[in-house]
């Protein structure tokens, strides 16, 4: 019979900083090398990203305040780029770029490898995602409604990383407190099922809800959302902003049609201030038709918090001074240079000179910036929202192939 001392099936914070979530493979190098009297070797490591999810051309990297916190008082130094740079895998000269660079005794942070590429591949990939249904999102709102897909421990990072690439509201309470921001959402279907009347439960949402909060009516629980968006403009009118669509899949048929249509019959009965409001199985493949029917907000879940992974590795380029890289990796402790036109980054050994960008001739800038210094976190880590700002800034820059596999 397990003792269930653990309600949950998550390691604590003390577990990730002292290296319990970290493979065999590593405790076992620990051992060995204390064995050989190996201990004192100097490593320069770096983390790549191997092709990105699905054929995606750019990544977004985050996760970076959580590694410094995993950093802080190991006797290391970590360079990386800051949170929220959007990034290429390869340089302009197809090289890896490196993301991040750990220099110390391997000792000191062989058992920290595993947790730290687990922060970065899993909110990267989230974040990066993200970023994706921004780009064609444009100015619309996209609401994050997916932690309920997911590891309840994990609700603050996957609302996090999806603020982060761009969304503009994430419905968990425990997301909302980490990024600083209200909790975003409208109403659920069982409000409506156990009031036992949409015309009831929009009005008590109305009666009872702050006046703050949108005032949003789900218009698809019990008959067509056509008839249900007119009956909640009638019952609500100036006081109502928006209709929630969330069909489901076995009735969903032309979503775009039906977007139109309920836009029509809105706008001919005078309730052109309703916003149609949309939700379920949503991501950048299906947002673009959507958004050119008439849908002003999308509410996004499995598609970004079920988001691919970042395929980053750590791979030591440096033993003692000596280059040490393996193959498919390239040896030396390098320099990422990144152009401060078009945000493309050059790759070159450390001690290189400073290169212009040979493709739009542009300055060039350190990519990388000190992160912690001996066990100490040497910068500031920004609030989330200066960090989303960076990647919407950025992110004109890079394009957004659809024809990708998704
Ligand atoms: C879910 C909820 C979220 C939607 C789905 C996320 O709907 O409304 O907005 O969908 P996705 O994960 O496919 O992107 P339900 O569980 O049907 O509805 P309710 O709103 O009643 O919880």
């Amino acid at each position: 019979m397990i003792e269930m001392s653990k309600k949950f099936h998550i390691s604590s914070e003390e577990d990730i900083k002292s290296g319990k979530t970290t493979d065999v493979y590593f405790s076992r190098t620990e051992r060995i090398l204390e064995a050989e009297g190996e201990s004192d070797r100097e490593v320069v490591a770096e983390v790549t990203s191997g092709s990105l999810p699905n054929g995606w051309p750019w990544g977004v990297l985050s996760g970076v305040d959580e590694v410094a916190n995993l950093f802080e008082d190991v006797p290391v130094n970590v360079w990386t780029f800051p949170e929220g740079t959007i990034f290429r895998p390869y340089d302009v000269n197809g090289y890896r770029v490196p993301l991040m660079i750990i220099e110390g005794k391997y000792q000191n942070f062989l058992s920290l490898e595993t947790p730290m590429l687990g922060l970065l591949c899993h909110s990267s990939g989230i974040s990066t995602k993200s970023a994706r249904v921004r780009k064609v999102a444009g100015d619309k709102n996209i609401l994050a409604f997916g932690i309920r897909r997911m590891h309840p421990a994990l609700a603050p990072m996957l609302d996090r990383a999806a603020f982060i690439g761009g969304f503009d509201g994430v419905s968990s309470l425990a997301g909302a407190e980490e990024i600083d921001r209200d909790p975003m959402g409208t109403m659920p279907h069982s409000l409506i099922i156990v009031l036992r009347d949409q015309i009831k439960a929009w009005k008590a949402f109305d009666k009872h809800i702050p006046e703050d909060v949108p005032r949003i009516a789900l218009v698809d629980t019990y008959s067509d959302e056509k008839m249900e968006s007119i009956k909640a403009s009638e019952s609500l009118k100036e006081r109502l902003d928006g209709v929630r669509l969330d069909t489901p899949s076995s009735r969903r048929g032309d979503f775009a049609e039906l977007i139109r249509e309920v836009r029509w019959e809105l706008d001919i009965r005078g309730f052109e201030h309703v916003d149609i409001v949309v939700s379920g199985g949503l991501d950048e493949y299906s947002i673009p038709a959507l958004k050119e029917a008439g849908a002003e907000s999308f509410g996004v879940g499995t598609s970004v918090t079920n988001a691919p992974v970042l395929d980053l590795s750590m791979d030591i380029v440096e033993v003692d001074g000596e280059l040490a890289a393996k193959r498919g990796k390239l040896g030396g402790k390098k320099k990422t240079w990144r152009c401060e036109k078009c945000l493309e980054n050059i790759v070159k050994p450390a001690d290189g000179d400073r290169p212009n960008c040979p493709i739009c001739g542009g300055e060039t800038g350190p990519g990388l910036e000190l992160l912690v210094e001996g066990g100490e976190i040497v910068k500031d880590m920004p609030a989330p929202e200066v960090i989303r700002d960076r990647v919407l800034n950025q992110l004109e820059n890079f394009e957004l192939d659809l024809d990708d596999e998704g």
